[in-house]
């Protein structure tokens, strides 16, 4: 059976956190990533170390969990090796031998990201505020239909079709390109013998999983609101991060699905451009950031912080139906006096909106209107047991329960993998 992970906010909420706890209390067989790339952050943190995961799923925690990046990814190989060699000094057993790789991913290449900055550049103030790993352009460039496979690596097209493609993008942005394309072959001679061991037909080896019964766990990357169908057009990233996305990112049977777990940070985070109703550009805004650590885990960003949107939370819910909750982080909100939530939209016009627009310039002019908690200002740090939250925690909890209809069947209450409270 298939459990998925999903981000339900903006990103960051913890997805390598539950990936790495649900590996470690139920024996999965493997641990696949669907879609993004070396964009993605995700931290696990245990036995007093931490873990980053960029690219290869978080599932290479577990010694027995085999590791597979499904064909909607998109792959750079420089990212691939550097963390695989990372893993494997900080002491994760036989990462290489338990890593797999679509052979249909297409490539990323530093070309992309030398793309990704010069088009960031030309935005202005309008800048994504992308991660500057060349997502935009790779996923560009397969929609376009002249993006270079993994499989292309191994046929005699694959260099007069990068020097095609370097060309064009010569063309269009001259002298501002830096860009070395003798450099970028050469790295590939080395790379298309040591990736060879890796490369799978992912098709056949999603089949032979799922009929042997194995189980799958997918890990999301970034985010429902950063999708790029539904998410805040666009200030996205460039691949489906949805439930949607995991199942063409894998080639996945949809019947097979058990849980889609959507992650939800107790409050919001969000780290580029883009709008964001209930962000707190005041203290609680400073504070949430800094008690919360937030700084992005692939580019040391500091995250912009806000309370938690029940607008966001349920709009992610319908498009991608949760079947439970993770919320994470509600350590974090210890020390408040009062806790908000965003429950609705309100319009220029007074209309009380409580789903999320598609129109972003609508957006922009609506007021939040917010449902005030007291908060519990006593530490729930490592608590395990739900009745071991104070009063006001459970009552908070149980609010976006309710109001979103979604079971919160787990509760981080820090980073270490253990600190999580379970609800059956
Ligand atoms: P991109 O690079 O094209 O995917 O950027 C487009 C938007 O998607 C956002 N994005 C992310 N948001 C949160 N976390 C991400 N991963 C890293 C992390 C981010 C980091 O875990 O902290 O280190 O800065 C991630 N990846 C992409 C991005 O900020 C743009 O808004
Ligand atoms: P991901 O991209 O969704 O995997 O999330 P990130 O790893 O980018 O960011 C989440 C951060 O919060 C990481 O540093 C985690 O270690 C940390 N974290 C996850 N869950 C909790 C929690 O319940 N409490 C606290 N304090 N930190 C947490
Ligand atoms: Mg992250």
């Amino acid at each position: 059976m298939t459990t998925i992970i999903l981000g339900s906010q903006w990103g960051d909420e913890g997805k390598g956190k539950l990936t790495d706890y649900l590996l470690s209390t139920n024996a999965f067989d493997v641990c696949a990533r669907a879609a993004g790339g070396h964009n993605a952050g995700h931290s696990v943190r245990t036995g007093g170390q931490t873990y980053s995961f960029h690219l290869l799923p978080s599932g290479l925690m577990n010694p027995s969990t085999e590791n597979l990046i499904g064909s909607g990814v998109v792959f750079n190989a420089e990212a691939f090796f550097k963390e695989l060699s990372q893993l494997q000094t900080k002491g994760l057993p036989r990462v290489y031998e338990r890593m797999h790789v679509s052979s249909r991913c297409h490539l990323n290449l530093a070309l992309h990201a030398a793309v990704d900055g010069l088009a960031e550049a030309e935005l202005g103030a309008n800048q994504i505020g992308t991660t500057k790993r060349g997502i935009g352009p790779s996923y560009s460039q397969k929609a376009a239909r002249d993006g270079l496979r993994i499989i292309d690596i191994y046929s005699d097209s694959f260099e007069p079709k990068l020097r095609l493609l370097a060309q064009g993008y010569l063309k269009r942005y001259g002298a501002l390109l830096k860009y070395d394309v003798e450099e970028e072959l050469s790295r590939f001679k080395d790379y298309k013998e040591r990736l060879r061991p890796h490369i799978v037909d992912a098709v056949e080896y999603i089949r032979g999983v799922q009929e042997k019964g194995l189980s799958v766990l997918v890990e999301g990357s970034q985010a429902l609101m950063l999708d790029l169908d539904y998410g805040s057009y666009p200030f996205v990233t460039s691949s489906n991060c949805s439930t949607g996305g995991c199942i063409q990112g894998l080639g996945l049977s949809p019947f097979n699905i058990k849980n889609i777990i959507g992650v939800v940070k107790a409050y919001t985070t969000r780290v580029g451009g883009g709008p964001f109703p209930t962000e707190h550009l005041g203290d609680v805004g400073t504070t949430l950031q800094e008690i919360g650590g937030e700084i992005g885990v692939s580019t040391g960003r500091r995250r912009r912080c806000g309370w938690l949107d029940l607008v966001v939370l349920k709009y992610s819910t319908t498009v991608n139906h949760y079947t439970s909750f993770n919320l994470t982080k509600l350590d974090v909100l210890d020390s408040f006096e009062t806790i908000r939530i965003g429950v609705a939209y309100i319009t220029p016009s007074g209309e009380r909106r409580t789903s999320f627009p598609a129109d972003l310039t609508l957006l922009e002019k609506c007021e939040v209107e917010y449902v005030d908690f007291q908060g519990w200002q006593s530490s729930t740090k490592g608590v395990r047991q739900w009745n071991d939250l104070p009063p006001q925690a459970q009552k908070y909890i149980e609010y976006i329960e309710s109001a979103v209809g979604v079971k919160v069947a787990y509760i981080g209450t820090g980073q270490d993998r253990n600190d999580m409270i379970i609800r059956e």
